[in-house]
């Protein structure tokens, strides 16, 4: 036996580990007046919370120990995720679901008088990301930990999450979230793990003794980063991975004189300044030209984690030389490509190695994850910047360029524009880094995130990188946990399923789902599957009315698109759709027309003047449609505020129908897809992203597609398209906007909505005129099947039995075979 491992037995008092639920009980109650100060007479709901909260993180110690005790074991090579954003979602419910312990907790809490669902709902989510980037990083944390792969999720303990979004007047109005303003319980602060950032300055080059040149770096600024641990369960899997994110702090003995800080005030004003790097996450979607304070998070979270693995491997006893047998470090997306430069320095500058050793470690240490096509998208930094903030990094930057540059004219010999193309160094215009290349250069693994994404990346953004290191690339197709988007979130359906299958198998093995497809034209086991559904839908319909005043129908069709707003993501070709029913109505009140309701979520961000209107057109248009005596509620628009993860807990179970819709080639892969049809949804639509694999797992019959493929887009577009052309030939279409255009949506105000026409009229840059006519044609076959019970039950059993494959727990397996060569530990 493990002398660190404690049993239950080892503790005076079970209240602090025991699963049963006299034990829970008194283990919250110890809480309550331990730690919350309160007797049951006074507590408030959040104080049971916190209690509630404690008592679960006490059960989650003793395995979380033993973890951190592997990780300090030489033999297993952890995996480092760098990522700017970790979007955890609540943790109460998760972690109830991953120990097992939800029946008994929820019975302790009934006895203490108080209901379970109610204190979940208390929580305050941690929204540390935007969106789809920051929630896979949360999914493949919990995977890690499920398959018992020893793990730490590096990144930065913002003190502002992504804002809270409210409706005004039906436009976006942000409120900023103040996630830690009640404390948070499931964090623990290590202020002993703390690791100085240094910024600015200048370096200097000196001859030591023994002839070696090693170069100082003299900073203008020092900062420390505290680190903040919050443990991640497996799904019984006896392992918890660790989650670690750092805070930004003044460096306590600053030496006023030797930085030049002479006075008080300034040394305050410097106290301001170090703790401002950790305050606000960065809404993406926006230019980040130029925000140096974006640039600086990015290099304080990295040298914090990267310091921190070296200091781990060094405690695993190892020498310097072997780090890459520590730590496989991941670059989710460009944020943390920094890392490469960061290790490079620590290795040649801090302990000593040569160049080629250190270059060697850091590209088998390190891989990267592209997630987007988008041009405006890719990371780059004005060289002055840079220099300003980074000036021993560039120098290194410098250096790897020039010697993979080297390496390009060698084996293209006279071919400059190629070496334009692949430089580190962008050289047009004003000169900048490009932390994509940066990225590519110092990784032996560069992957993709659905398979025509991976396929595209290597056919445009990093074509010259794939015709120069075919071999580095690869493809993981993203996945999300059934635990969090399933057992927890829709536990009516992983009942069914699992009474159905005989057993919760499923849950760590989805391929096992499909048994459920010799039930699908089970009538028995349908009016099961749509009780359920029918469940999820009168409680979306309770919550829609409570948050927006308005009534749905819960037995219309759920037509749902929840995620960023985003003109490629297209909710503007779901409102030309939503007019096209609408203008049906006005010209025949008795048209025979499927009831639905529109549902839209997401946010846009600040400062993406587009989207915001986008927000606004969808409210304006529900408040005309849903007001209108003609369409007699048989259409209803809403926009449900604040979409983030506890929101989505609740739309994706009640969702009929899943809009995925993004122009062909725009959407690097979409997990929300994955979400939709694991609860039972069908999907209309593209060609785009995971989207492609999503229909050729269920089968194309259990799909609506719709629209121009990757290759087809390309095509219209270099064959010169004119939205026009598209308008003019199209009368419904015709219609539709100009009914946008006259004001009709906005009393009569033509200026309003001007800028969307105008944008679709002339450039329509995602093709939402060519792909309109096939968009509805394929809606009017959704209104059609859903009109046929039994059809719709059957396609929607088939393809949750046949979404196994989008488990990230399939993911994680696939990073570790392609990517980290490492695997589980033993329990
Ligand atoms: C997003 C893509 C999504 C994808 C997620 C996760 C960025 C930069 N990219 O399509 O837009 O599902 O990443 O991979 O946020």
């Amino acid at each position: 036996m493990d002398s660190t491992k404690k049993t239950v037995a080892d503790f005076p008092d079970s209240c602090r580990t025991g699963g049963e639920v006299a034990e829970i009980r008194r283990g919250i109650l110890d809480h309550l007046h331990f730690t919350q100060a309160r007797s049951t007479e006074h507590a408030t709901l959040h104080d049971w919370y916190m209690a509630a909260a404690h008592a679960v993180r006490d059960r989650m110690l003793e395995d979380w120990l033993q973890s951190l005790h592997h990780l300090r074991r030489r033999e297993e090579k952890a995996v480092s995720y760098l990522s700017a954003e970790f979007l955890m979602g609540p943790h109460l419910g998760n972690n109830l679901v991953n120990l097992g312990i939800m029946a008994p907790f929820r019975q302790a809490v009934t006895e203490l008088g108080q209901d379970l669902d109610t204190l979940l709902r208390q929580e305050e989510e941690p929204g540390l990301g935007n969106g789809g980037l920051g929630r896979l990083a949360a999914c493949y944390l919990d995977s890690l930990a499920t398959l018992r792969i020893p793990a730490i999720g590096y990144g930065i303990r913002y003190e502002f999450g992504i804002f809270d979004q409210q409706l005004r007047n039906g436009w976006q109005v942000e409120v900023t979230d103040e996630w830690l303003r009640r404390g948070n319980p499931w964090e623990i602060c290590r202020p002993e793990i703390c690791y100085e950032v240094k910024f600015g300055g200048h370096t200097e080059y000196v001859h030591e003794a023994d002839g070696r040149l090693r170069v100082r770096w003299l900073p203008y600024r020092v900062v420390k980063g505290v680190a903040y641990d919050t443990p991640v369960a497996g799904y019984r899997s006896g392992m918890t991975d660790l989650l670690r994110l750092w805070k930004s702090e003044a460096v306590e003995s600053f030496d006023f004189q030797a930085f030049n800080v002479g006075d008080y005030y300034e040394a305050v004003d410097e106290k301001v300044i170090s703790e401002t790097i950790s305050k606000v996450l960065y809404p993406n979607d926006e230019p980040t030209i130029g925000k140096k304070l974006r640039l600086t998070q990015q290099y304080f979270f990295v040298s914090c984690s990267l310091q921190d693995m070296v200091r781990i491997h060094l405690l695993r006893g190892g020498v310097i030389d072997t780090f890459a047998g520590s730590f496989a470090v991941q670059l989710n997306d460009t944020h943390p490509a920094i890392a490469v430069a960061e290790l490079m320095r620590l290795l040649v500058d801090e302990h000593g190695l040569d160049w080629e050793a250190a270059w060697e470690i850091t590209r088998a240490a390190t891989a990267y994850t592209n997630h987007t096509l988008l041009p405006e998208a890719l990371e780059k930094w004005p060289l002055p910047l840079f220099a300003e903030l980074l000036p021993r990094h560039l120098e290194i930057i410098f250096e790897i360029n020039r010697r993979f540059l080297d390496e390009v004219r060698q084996r293209f010999p006279g071919d400059e524009e190629r070496v334009r193309r692949l430089s580190i160094i962008d050289e047009h215009g004003e000169r900048h880094v490009r932390m994509a290349h940066l990225a590519s250069v110092g990784s032996h693994a560069i992957n993709g995130v659905a398979a025509l994404h991976s396929e595209l990346l290597k056919q445009t953004v990093l074509r010259d990188f794939h015709e120069f290191y075919p071999e580095r690339f690869c493809n993981v197709t993203n996945g999300v946990t059934p635990r969090r988007w399933v057992v927890l979130s829709n536990p009516g359906l992983a009942g069914l399923i699992t009474e159905r299958l005989g057993g919760d198998d499923w849950v760590r093995n989805p391929e096992a789902l499909r048994g459920l497809e010799t039930f699908a034209k089970d009538h028995s086991f349908q009016a099961a599957w749509r009780k359920v559904k029918e469940g999820n839908k009168n409680f979306l319909a309770s919550v829609i009315a409570e948050r927006t005043g308005i009534k749905v129908d819960p037995s219309s069709l759920f037509d749902v698109q929840v995620k960023r707003i985003h003109e490629y993501k297209r909710q503007h070709l779901n409102v030309l759709h939503i007019l096209t029913l609408y203008n049906r109505i006005k010209r025949d009140p008795q048209a025979d027309i499927t009831p639905r309701t529109f549902l839209f979520g997401g946010k846009a961000a600040p400062g993406y003047f587009m989207a915001k209107r986008i927000i606004k057109l969808i409210t304006a248009v529900g408040e005309v449609v849903n007001g209108d005596a003609d369409v007699a509620g048989r259409l209803k628009v809403v926009f449900f505020p604040d979409f983030n993860v506890k929101n989505g807990q609740l739309i994706y179970p009640a969702a009929d129908l899943s809009e995925q819709i993004s122009t062909a080639g725009k959407e690097a892969s979409g997990t929300g897809n994955m979400k939709f049809s694991l609860n039972g949804a069908l999907t209309i639509g593209t060609l785009d992203g995971a989207n492609v694999e999503i229909r050729e797992e269920v089968g194309a019959e259990n799909f609506f597609l719709f629209g121009l493929d990757a290759a087809g887009v390309q095509d219209l577009r270099s064959s010169g398209y004119n939205p026009r052309h598209w308008y003019e030939g199209n009368a419904r279409l015709r219609e539709v906007i100009d009914r946008i255009a006259a004001g009709d949506f906005s009393s009569g105000d033509r200026d309003l909505f001007r800028p969307l026409v105008e944008h679709l009229l002339q450039s329509d840059d995602y093709l939402l005129l060519a792909d309109y006519q096939d968009y509805v044609d394929a809606q009017d076959r959704v209104a059609a099947v859903y009109r046929d019970p039994g059809r719709w039950t059957e396609m929607a059993i088939l393809n949750v039995a046949r979404m196994g494959k989008f488990s990230s727990d399939r993911s994680i397996r696939d990073y570790c075979r392609d990517v980290w060569q490492t695997g589980p530990v033993a329990s």
